[in-house]
């Protein structure tokens, strides 16, 4: 009898795509470890040392053996990118796709532990219309069809300005067709944040962006639970 043969699972085939994509206007992939310092994740991040992304609601804490620093599984891919923007001077174009933990209960569209996907370029003279032009590039190769990126003002730490982003479909059979949807957070790199991985925000700026990308598949495949990527039931694997 012949094996059956397998498949990557829909989350693996989702970030080679998106690695792709990017690499064809000069992103490179980076990544970075999972479990990180409070220093890494928060404190070169601009997150102020109050925030309440910091508690123990929001945050798994622990004590590594034979580390003094206290640590996190990390929040978001950031300190993938705090990592990189110390260790390379610009022009800096990454793309960091990677699993991400937050201490919350779990429902149809929020999961303990996640992946999440986030870009960085940093260069001379680098503003939010390299922003939008890159982030409708992604989208109409991701989603194949035209698309339409806007921004709304918005805040996190790390940025300034800070944006949500929203995007839309133009074209194609999608159930997404024409409807507005907020699919991110972004913004320009805090000059905080520049300064602290050893770049002069006088000369170099950058832009920023974080999505999930449970949530890229629950727009382009329609996926109804994002619990059920990590069931491992292969009636759900299986279509994909
Ligand atoms: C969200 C928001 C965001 C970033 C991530 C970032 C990283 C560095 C510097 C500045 Cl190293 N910014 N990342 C910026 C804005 C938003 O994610 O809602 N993610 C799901």
């Amino acid at each position: 009898m012949e094996t059956p043969r397998g498949h990557q699972h829909p989350i693996t085939q989702m970030i080679t795509e998106i690695n792709s994509i990017f690499a064809e206007i000069g992103f490179v992939f980076a990544e970075g470890p999972e479990a990180e310092t409070e220093h890494y994740n928060f404190d070169r991040l601009n997150v102020p040392k109050d925030h309440s992304s910091r508690d123990m609601q929001d945050t798994f804490w622990f004590k590594a053996k034979d580390v003094s620093e206290p640590m996190v599984l990390r929040t978001h891919t950031s300190p993938v990118q705090a990592r990189y923007m110390e260790s390379h001077q610009p022009p800096i174009r990454i793309i960091v796709p990677g699993k991400v933990f937050r201490n919350e209960a779990t429902d149809a569209t929020h999961e303990a532990q996640f992946y999440q996907l986030e870009g960085l370029y940093v260069d001379k003279d680098v503003h939010l219309g390299h922003l939008k032009g890159t982030l409708e590039y992604f989208f109409s190769k991701f989603f194949s069809g035209k698309t339409e990126v806007r921004f709304r003002p918005s805040f996190f730490p790390f940025v300034e300005p800070g944006l949500e982003v929203d995007m839309r479909l133009l074209e194609g059979n999608s159930k997404l067709v024409g409807k507005w949807v907020e699919v991110m957070g972004a913004g320009m790199v805090h000059p905080n944040v520049l300064r602290d991985s050893g770049i002069d925000p006088a000369v170099y700026s950058g832009f920023a962006f974080g999505m999930g990308i449970d949530r890229l598949g629950v727009m382009k495949y329609q996926v109804e639970d994002v619990r059920d990527y990590y069931t491992g039931d292969l009636r759900f694997v299986n279509q994909f």
